[in-house]
């Protein structure tokens, strides 16, 4: 299967600053993490990031539509774009929302979610680990019964 994992903005800058809230892995870090999953896993991943909204959307009408599946932390644009959620809505792709934080045990404003209702499930604050798990239950979802353990 192909997946895309998209990262917004200011998620370039992992590893550097803020290690208590999101870790201390480099987005490198993470991205190597995923596609040794994609080998483990027969599936490739294609991973973007932008600090910038309207790149976030052409990628998802781009390699988004093109995909199987899509995992996306919008990172502030999770609780502001409706642009990313009209865009996800447009190609209809299966997608997974991923956090590296618990957003509902932080400030309010960070607690909704405009894209929530529209994805297949959502990962909070298990740090770089829900990335991994987004892309196993976005695989169990679009193929049921393939996990080794069932
Ligand atoms: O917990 C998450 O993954 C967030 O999507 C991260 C966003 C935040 O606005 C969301 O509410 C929750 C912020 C990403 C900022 O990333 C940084 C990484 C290192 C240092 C500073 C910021």
């Amino acid at each position: 299967m192909r997946f895309v994992v998209i990262h917004g903005p200011n998620l370039n800058l992992l590893g550097s600053r803020e290690p208590d809230t999101y870790g201390t892995m480099t987005l490198d870090d993470i991205n190597a993490s995923l596609a040794q999953w994609a080998e483990e896993n027969g599936s490739t991943i294609d991973t973007f990031q932008s600090n910038m909204e309207g790149e976030l959307v052409t990628f998802i009408q781009t390699a988004g539509a093109a995909a199987d599946g899509i995992v996306i932390n919008p990172a502030a644009y999770t609780h502001t774009s409706i642009a990313i959620r009209d865009a996800l809505l447009a190609v209809g792709t299966p997608s997974v929302e991923v956090h590296l934080s618990n957003t509902d045990a932080r400030e309010e404003f960070r607690h909704h979610s405009v894209i929530s209702d529209i994805v297949v499930g959502r990962i909070l604050g298990l740090g770089a680990i829900g990335y991994r798990l987004a892309l196993t239950g976005l695989q169990q979802h679009l193929q049921p019964g393939t996990l080794t353990s069932e």
